[in-house]
């Protein structure tokens, strides 16, 4: 176990692909080093391989491995990342072949790394469940098993059933986790539903705040309710979902809105299925706000990233507007770009920092809302 004083030393591993622009790896980078940050490490070596698709088996290919240990024992690294998300048995080779540079070193890839940041940082128990849930799918039964070897070791257990292998064992263990947190959490979905079965039926119209993460969802969220949510330039500042409700004086009427955990591009389906009892005020919100960082250089990649997690989860376009903040810092001409290329999306501008455009994003949430039309 890292000791808690301690900042845990990284070294991160990409490929390199060559029939890609170089920038776009520069910038995968740049992302998995914030998510290190937020994470609480710091990164002290990084390796690239340039190769179209990983190995198989190793996913560097042996050939880096040396290259991979020597880095490892130089900089004294506590953890590797994978910048991609990989196969769980590629890890699980990674691993054991980087303990022969450090026996304690722990090896994640993109989609672990985001886990762990959620672990770390969760703080309710729906949350908690939600990402054990999906640890135990992404690790898959031999690296939980793993686990599970050592905590029967510390307990003294371990009663294997007749004629039972150590892998069918693994293999049940994790099964039988899995369908019990499986249970757990739909109660909590069931529960989530009545409740917005309920609002509906009392004909409280809701919006919810989207996108990817860092955009801007929770300062918007706290002007319009005068809350204190926690705002960071950080990844992943919000894990769980709020809903508040305020009074929207161009109506007369009370609405609610949802703030909600932001998205990042790479999110295999697994994690966005164990969070969806989370994501239930988003997805049945009678307006959703994709909030958007237009002063990102990656802006369209982002909203790309956001729209296929929108498929996923199945909302509808037409319920989709977008809101483009940090606006005080794009010109007026990027804003008319902007505004022509996503005129489905009935496109406005807003600053969540300053105020800027508030009152006319208000006025149009006003007109689309359903009771109020
Ligand atoms: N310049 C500028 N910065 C802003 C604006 N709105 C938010 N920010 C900053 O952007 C960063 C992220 O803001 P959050 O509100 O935490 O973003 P979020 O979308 O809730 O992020 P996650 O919860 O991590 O997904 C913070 O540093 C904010 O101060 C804005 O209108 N202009
Ligand atoms: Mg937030």
């Amino acid at each position: 176990m890292l000791s808690t004083q301690k900042i845990p030393r990284f070294m991160l591993i990409g490929l390199s692909n060559p029939k890609k622009p170089k920038e776009d790896m520069f910038s995968d980078f740049e992302e998995v080093e914030s998510l290190v940050t937020t994470y609480g490490g710091k990164v002290h070596a990084a390796l690239v391989q340039n190769m179209t698709r990983g190995d198989v088996d190793t996913f560097i290919g042996h050939g880096k491995i040396e290259e991979a240990l020597k880095l490892i024992a130089d900089n004294e690294i506590d953890i590797v990342v994978i910048n991609v998300a990989i196969k769980p048995g590629q890890l699980h080779t990674l691993l054991t072949t980087f303990q022969k540079a450090n026996p304690q070193i722990l090896v994640w890839d993109r989609v672990s790394l985001i886990l762990e940041i959620f672990s770390k940082h969760a703080t309710t128990s729906e949350a908690k469940l939600q990402i054990k849930f999906a640890k135990l799918r992404q690790m898959g039964p031999r690296i939980y098993g793993m686990g599970m070897e050592m905590s029967q070791q510390a307990a003294g257990i371990g009663a294997k059933g007749v004629g039972e292998t150590n892998t069918e064992l693994m293999l049940r263990h994790w099964k039988e986790e899995k369908r019990k947190i499986q249970k757990e959490l739909l109660t909590l979905t069931q529960q989530k539903m009545s409740q917005i079965i309920h609002r509906k039926e009392k004909g409280l119209p809701t919006f919810s705040l989207v996108g990817y993460t860092n955009a801007g969802k929770t300062t918007l969220f706290n002007r319009l309710t005068g809350q204190k949510d926690l705002v960071e330039n950080a990844l992943f500042a919000t894990l769980d979902s709020t809903v508040n409700k305020f009074y929207l004086k161009k109506t007369g009427h009370e609405v609610y809105v949802s703030d909600t955990i932001g998205f990042i591009k790479d999110l295999p389906p697994d994690l966005i299925d164990a969070f969806k009892s989370t994501l239930l005020e988003t997805v049945h919100a009678d307006v959703v706000l994709h909030i958007i960082d237009c002063s990102d250089p990656q802006m369209l990649e982002k909203i790309r990233t956001v729209e296929g997690i929108f498929g996923e989860l199945k909302i509808q376009r037409k319920n989709v507007m977008y809101v483009f903040n940090k606006a005080e810092s794009i010109s007026s001409i990027d804003k008319d770009k902007l505004e022509n290329k996503h005129k489905e999306f009935t496109p406005c501008f807003i600053s969540a920092k300053t105020g800027l455009g508030i009152e006319n994003l208000l006025s149009i949430i006003a007109k689309r809302l359903p009771t109020f039309q």
